[in-house]
């Protein structure tokens, strides 16, 4: 059946000329404005347009057009979710109370690129931000699970429905009630570990969690990103290799990576944005 053709494309991280390529490279034709695929395919997005690349804004744009074409779903990522936070004062109306997304100097360096975008042209960007707040924080399609970092069901259920609000937003802040949810979901488990620097070159005290090893054989196939694979593109190590990370790095120079279902096969392209990883 026609209508259970899927692309699932993983973190894209403003490198806007690599997603156009992937696009091209699995047949999907842009006709006057209107996106669709000629075997009727549908495509989803499971998070992290934005930042790293040289082209956020235009990343959402393209993915913005797909979605109102009609063919394809975008699922929030922690750093769609960071960019909307940052904005957000924490008490309604009062920037002197400090930011959702607190403005420290390691949080600046990672909204950089768009936030430089942003400060270019913030018309441009209220109406993307208009549109991302309206996107879900997870989904199920044609018997399959989207997430942005990862699938634990409990948490799934707690999540809200979307960012369309102000006051959702600062509910999803620290401390307050959405925050484990969009912590787990959008950020992955995470256990205690000793103090050590991420590869991001960051200080953690933290390790993230490999929860697919522990994903239930019996659960829907999952798809997700945020967990820089690298390698060559193949199911995530679990028990029953129904999870498929599309996280390739493609935000540090890895390739752009798409798994088609029900085929079962990826499709992936160099990166085209920066200097690819070696
Ligand atoms: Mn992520």
């Amino acid at each position: 059946m026609q209508a259970g053709k899927i692309d699932v494309i993983g973190d894209i991280h403003g490198m806007h000329r690599t997603f156009l390529a992937l696009l091209d490279q699995l047949g999907w034709r842009r006709i006057a404005g209107t996106w669709k695929h000629p075997e009727g395919r549908r495509l989803v997005q499971v998070g992290d347009l934005v930042d790293r690349g040289p082209d956020s804004l235009g990343v959402v744009e393209t993915m913005k057009e797909m979605c109102e074409s009609g063919v394809a779903h975008h699922v929030i990522g922690n750093h769609e979710y960071n960019a909307l936070a940052w904005f957000v004062p924490l008490v309604p109306n009062d920037p002197s109370s400090g930011y959702v997304r607190s403005r420290n100097p390691g949080h600046f360096k990672q909204f950089s690129t768009t936030f430089r975008q942003i400060e270019e042209n913030p018309s441009r960007w209220d109406g993307l931000a208009a549109w991302i707040r309206r996107q879900p924080l997870h989904l199920e399609m044609h018997g399959l699970r989207f997430v942005h970092a990862a699938w634990i069901p409990t948490y799934v259920a707690l999540l809200p429905h979307n960012l369309d609000s102000d006051d959702t937003i600062r509910r999803c802040g620290h401390g307050q009630s959405y925050a484990p949810a969009i912590d787990v979901c959008l950020k992955g488990p995470e256990e205690r570990s000793a103090p050590h620097i991420d590869d991001h070159g960051i200080r953690r005290r933290v390790r993230r969690i490999a929860w697919w090893e522990r994903y239930p054989a019996d659960s829907p196939i999952v798809c997700f990103g945020h967990h820089w694979f690298r390698g060559t593109p193949s199911p995530a190590p679990s028990s029953a290799g129904n999870a498929y990370c599309l996280d390739y790095s493609c935000g540090r120079g890895g390739p752009l990576v798409a798994w088609r279902y029900p085929e079962r096969y990826f499709v992936s392209v160099s990166n085209q944005d920066v200097t690819p990883l070696g």
